[in-house]
């Protein structure tokens, strides 16, 4: 389970180190291409020294995971107020790791905010509504590592919902963080052979009694039935929508990169970049054919990128879905000895494991 962990934390920093390279290129991207350029990380690897700055840098979904986790481990608990200082003090320090174009309001208030009022400038963003991007969703990793012996659906949503309303308070905001959390905590309990379907469904179970509240505590108006077949952002229940069409492309083998990005999404939204995510990371547990010489850690991380449009937290996210499975050895040494802040994660995947066998032997 130690290989899980590391893996998990790991797997996030590399996926969002590659997929940086390549955030925003707005179509798909050729599985060769990347495979090609990851080649020249050998030659980098070779002549990096001890001390050298990495090849590849992270950027704000490492950092803010950074926090999460680091929070998460000194205080033994969730502690609002000092997340939020976290959060806020690294955006500070370097505002230049690509963070979303709105989030900084949130930092500049809460750097002199009262410890009581840490929940108040998310809430402010975009006229009330609360940022629906993808902001949460992609640094929650740690939270289903914080909250595995626990082994509670409910409380690890309630942790996951409190980390992620220190930013975004929109319901899809959340609902996504909760999604990935999910999806990381069914990772570790997994076999090898997953069981796509069963996944799948068992990630449905959770997520659908959150939208169908939602949807039965909101004032909106609900979507306008459209002669037109609607987009599935328009459902009332969008992620049980699209994680209900993902089995239906996991059976498709003729399956297009062009519907994935049309059906799911591939942007900075949390419910068009979380759904791609959990996909690219199903995808390559039954081994995609054209990448049959990589295993299938470098598999996921190489199809997530190359659906193009928000890759780093595309490929963040799955990385940590994968590397919760298949462990830290699955991880490419080059990319891990190129990807900035690697022993970083792994020194947090290793405290949060030990934080668990001290709760449980407790
Ligand atoms: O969600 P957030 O932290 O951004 C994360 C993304 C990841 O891709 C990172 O890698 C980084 O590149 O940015 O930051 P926010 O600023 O809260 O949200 C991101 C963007 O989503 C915003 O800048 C808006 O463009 C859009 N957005 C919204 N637009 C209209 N109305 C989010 N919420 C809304 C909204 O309610
Ligand atoms: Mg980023
Ligand atoms: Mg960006
Ligand atoms: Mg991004």
């Amino acid at each position: 389970m130690l290989s899980r962990f590391k893996g998990c934390l790991v797997g996030a920093v590399v996926g969002d180190c590659i997929g940086a390279i390549y955030e925003g290129h707005y179509a798909k991207i050729q599985t060769s291409l990347i495979i090609e350029k990851l080649k020249k990380l050998d030659k980098a690897r070779e002549n990096l020294k001890e001390g050298d700055e990495k090849p590849l840098s992270y950027t704000d979904d490492t950092a803010m995971t950074q926090s999460v986790a680091l929070s998460l481990i000194q205080k033994g608990s969730f502690d609002a107020a000092d997340m939020a200082k976290r959060f806020a003090e690294k955006f500070f320090k370097e505002p230049n790791r690509g963070y979303g174009g709105n989030i900084y309001k949130v930092f500049q208030e809460l750097e002199d905010i009262d410890p009581e009022d840490v929940f108040k400038p998310a809430a402010k963003q975009f006229n009330g509504s609360g940022s629906y991007g993808n902001g949460g969703a992609m640094r929650i990793s740690p939270a289903p590592l914080f909250a595995f012996n626990e082994n509670n659906d409910t409380k690890l949503q309630e942790l996951v919902t409190s980390i992620t309303r220190l930013t975004h308070t929109h319901h899809l905001a959340i609902h996504g963080a909760i999604l990935v959390a999910h999806a990381i905590d069914q990772s570790l309990r997994c076999d090898a052979e997953v069981d796509v379907n069963k996944f799948i469904d068992d990630l449905i179970t959770k997520l659908k009694p959150l939208e169908e509240k939602y949807v039965a505590s909101s004032q909106d108006e609900p979507p306008t039935k459209k002669s037109v077949k609607r987009s599935l952002d328009e459902e009332e229940t969008p992620y049980c929508a699209k994680l209900a069409r993902m089995k239906e492309m996991l059976q498709d083998e003729s399956l297009q990169k062009s519907t994935i990005i049309h059906d799911l999404g591939h942007d900075v939204a949390a419910v068009s970049s979380v759904p791609a995510a959990v996909l690219s990371f199903l995808i390559a547990t039954q081994k995609i054919p054209k990448l049959k010489d990589l295993n299938q850690f470098e598999q996921t991380i190489i199809y997530a990128i190359s659906l193009g449009g928000d890759t780093d937290t595309i490929a963040t996210m799955a990385g940590a879905m994968a590397g919760a499975l298949y462990g830290i050895e699955s991880i490419p040494e080059t990319w891990r000895a190129c990807c900035e802040s690697v022993n970083k994660a792994e020194k947090m995947a290793e405290d949060l494991f030990n934080l668990n066998n001290r709760s449980s032997s407790s």
